[in-house]
């Protein structure tokens, strides 16, 4: 248990040590148990690991404090002033040039608590992942530097569309590329901003046939399948694809599209009832009246 409690709340030193046995006197125990409380109790651990077994105590007294032993002033980091969407974005670039992916997965992650998860990937990551592909296009940046970034917010995102709490009644949506299409980012966007409106994502990648994409959505009773279309937007196969999708699913399954390239393929996606959507505020609000009930 003090392993455990370590791990968390930083090492004790043990009062003595024989062999691979380590023994704890009574105050480090308590200390641990108390440490445990006040971050129970909402205090940030980095706030209070130096505090002594009195001064815990005095913590999580009833008054936050106790008359003979006064709290030690904690030095609080001072507070870094906020960046908004426009600063994050640049700051992003420059890690992407610097090949920097820690720095790119922190400013990502900062955006995320600044800004939040919805605002993060319509403000910052859609415009960014725009501007990696123009930066790209002039040779300003290669495409190591392009393949890194991708992998950085591929990862991110994926950690984005998994649910923290899923009610077991939330509706289902399954995201995808269909075959042909190897840009992932885009179902990728899709997967996170679905999650973060409360749908259980079934995110499956890049590149599926038909029947594999109808087959999920069939296990998962999925309400709604997402498709991002990239590049190309000429591939005689597309269409088929599609139709042979639409034969496949269940009728009550929506299926919705997007993605720059995905008006070249207007004709086939009216024809197999496929919503055409534009943009992520789009998307939004479509997954909110198919959650309605409205199709
Ligand atoms: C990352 C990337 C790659 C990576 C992909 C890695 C990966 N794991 O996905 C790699 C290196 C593999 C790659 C390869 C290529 N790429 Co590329 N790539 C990009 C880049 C930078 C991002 C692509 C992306 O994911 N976009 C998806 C989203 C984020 O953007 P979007 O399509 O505009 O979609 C928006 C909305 O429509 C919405 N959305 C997207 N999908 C969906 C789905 C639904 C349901 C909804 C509602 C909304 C929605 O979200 C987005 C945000 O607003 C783009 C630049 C760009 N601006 O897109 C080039 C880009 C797409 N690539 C391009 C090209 C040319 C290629 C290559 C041919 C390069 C080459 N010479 O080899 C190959 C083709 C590979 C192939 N066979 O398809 C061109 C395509 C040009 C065109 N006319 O179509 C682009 C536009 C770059 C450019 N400016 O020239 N690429």
């Amino acid at each position: 248990m003090i392993r455990v409690w370590e791990r968390r709340y930083g090492t004790v030193q043990p009062e003595r040590s024989e062999g691979n046995q380590r023994f704890y006197s009574e105050e480090d125990v308590q200390r641990l148990a108390l440490l445990k409380q006040a971050t129970d109790a909402g205090h940030p651990i980095s706030n209070i690991t130096h505090l002594s077994v009195p001064h815990l105590r005095a913590l999580l007294s009833p008054q936050g404090t106790s008359g003979d032993a006064p709290l030690p002033r904690v030095q609080l980091p001072a507070a870094s002033p906020t960046r908004n969407a426009e600063q994050l974005i640049e700051a992003a670039l420059k890690a992407v040039v610097g090949m920097d992916s820690a720095a790119l997965e922190k400013i990502l992650e900062e955006g995320a608590v600044t800004l939040g998860q919805n605002a993060l990937l319509l403000q910052v990551i859609a415009p960014l992942v725009q501007r990696i592909g123009e930066e790209w296009q002039k040779g300003t940046l290669r495409i190591v530097h392009e393949h890194q970034a991708s992998a950085v917010i591929r990862t991110f995102l994926g950690r984005a569309a998994r649910p923290l709490a899923m009610h077991a009644s939330a509706p289902v949506l399954v995201a995808a590329t269909p075959a042909g299409q190897l840009h992932e980012i885009g179902a990728a966007l899709v997967a996170a901003a679905a999650s973060n409106q409360g749908w259980r994502v079934v995110y499956l990648g890049p590149s599926l046939p038909a029947e594999e994409i109808a087959s999920a959505a069939r296990q998962n009773g999925a309400r709604v399948v997402a498709l991002s279309i990239v590049h190309p937007a000429d591939d005689p196969n597309l269409p088929d694809e599609l139709r042979r999708l639409r034969q496949l699913l269940p009728d009550s399954v929506t299926v919705v599209a997007g993605g720059r390239s995905a008006e070249g393929y207007r004709d086939a996606l009216f024809e197999t009832r496929a919503n055409l959507c534009g943009s992520l505020a789009d998307f939004s609000s479509a997954l909110d009246l198919l959650r309605q009930g409205v199709n």
